[in-house]
């Protein structure tokens, strides 16, 4: 099923792809069958954009994988491994195979839908500047989403130039993310960039993450070094003349790592819970454990140990108050009765609505 094939680029090995066991385990019985497998890099409105054994390929997906998706989560993202048919420059995607890790948040402005950001994910890069977006709020919710996803997290300070006060920023991330990676870089000095290229490793895949403008692009542009005018997102100006990424998208650098750059997020807010939570603030739940009460909840019990821990300033309320703040808002998920009905109600609405679409096609 691939004669006539032309390489439009690069032609990749599976490794280069960043592929391995769990890949092949459910992929063998397919290549068997005949498919290809390929990994998504970009995500357009009507296609994708694959990377394969043949180069890059123009993507879309099946009819079948069109009307048997229950929701919008199980449609192909960046970094998923897909199973295709290629035929010339074009591929059929026929599946996805079963993700090993996945970067997700709630859909912005939607209570009830998954949003899956990037999958297959080593690690997470969590970008942070040391200007006005440095908030150790805002990483402790990032590494919740880490954790959640099953993916490793790093955290990096960017435009270190801009600080005055970095020691006591360095100090402040690592009480608050003590087991998590730190590394610092700037663009201006190029300061860490060393540090950051020999952390990388060759052949896993890192998801760079943070708000617009803290330098992810610039990171990765850094990193993607002689080729980037060749890999370079299409990017528009924003209104203050900045390039600001508007789609994720997976490069591949001369060094063999694997980076999704991915567009800065206004809205952060959790999907899931399982031990996300448990594992950023491990401190809080290792205090609670010498709780008096067993039920303790930590408000005004006596013989509180997370009480005590805040009084005698061991643990700052800032963080309890997040502790508890990203704990509320995975509760109202869960109780939300809604939730599963809606969810599939829609998505009876989308195949309804694509079956009288193929329908008309075919008259
Ligand atoms: N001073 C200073 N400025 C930097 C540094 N790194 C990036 N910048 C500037 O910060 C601005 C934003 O950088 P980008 O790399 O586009 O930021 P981004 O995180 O990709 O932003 P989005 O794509 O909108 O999510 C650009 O004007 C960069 O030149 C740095 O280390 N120091
Ligand atoms: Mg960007
Ligand atoms: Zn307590």
């Amino acid at each position: 099923m691939h004669q006539n094939v032309i390489a439009l680029k690069t032609n990749f090995t599976f490794e280069q792809l960043g592929w391995n066991n769990h890949f092949s385990q459910y992929f063998t019985p397919l290549q068997a069958q005949g498919f290809e497998a390929g990994r998504i890099a970009i995500e357009n409105r009507n296609n994708y954009v694959v990377l394969s054994t043949y180069g890059e390929l123009k993507g879309e997906i099946s009819g079948k994988l069109q009307y048997t998706a229950q929701s919008e989560a199980e449609f192909p993202k960046v970094g998923d491994w897909v199973v295709m048919q290629v035929f010339d420059q074009q591929a059929i995607i026929h599946e996805v195979l079963p993700r090993q890790t996945k970067f997700t948040r709630r859909a912005a402005g939607k209570a009830n839908e998954e949003q899956v950001v990037a999958t297959n994910i080593d690690a997470l890069l969590i970008v942070q500047s040391v200007d006005q977006n440095y908030s150790l709020r805002r990483l402790e919710r990032y590494l919740v989403m880490a954790y959640e996803g099953n993916i490793e997290p790093v955290i990096v300070l960017s435009k270190v130039d801009l600080a005055d006060d970095l020691p006591q920023k360095l100090q402040e991330v690592s009480t608050v993310a003590p087991e998590v990676p730190l590394l610092t870089v700037s663009n201006q000095t190029t300061d860490g960039y060393k540090a950051l290229e020999n952390w990388l490793p060759p052949q896993k895949t890192i998801a760079v993450v943070g708000s617009s403008g803290v330098g992810k692009s610039t990171i990765i542009n850094h990193l993607l070094g002689e080729s980037k005018q060749e890999t370079q997102a299409i990017r528009s100006k924003d209104a203050k003349g900045r390039h600001t990424t508007t789609r994720r998208e997976m490069h591949i650098t001369s060094t063999g790592n694997i980076l999704i750059d991915t567009p800065g997020m206004r809205e952060l807010q959790l999907w899931e819970n399982q031990d996300g939570l448990s594992q950023t603030f491990a401190d809080i739940e290792a205090l609670a454990e010498q709780c008096h009460f067993k039920d303790c909840k930590h408000i005004t019990e006596i013989k509180c140990a997370v009480l005590k821990a805040i009084e005698e300033g061991t643990l700052t309320e800032a963080r309890y108050q997040s502790y508890l703040k990203l704990q509320r808002e995975t509760a109202y998920l869960e109780a939300s009765t809604d939730f599963i009905r809606e969810k599939n109600e829609r998505f009876k609405r989308i195949q309804k609505a694509y079956r009288q679409q193929m329908k008309h096609h075919k008259k």
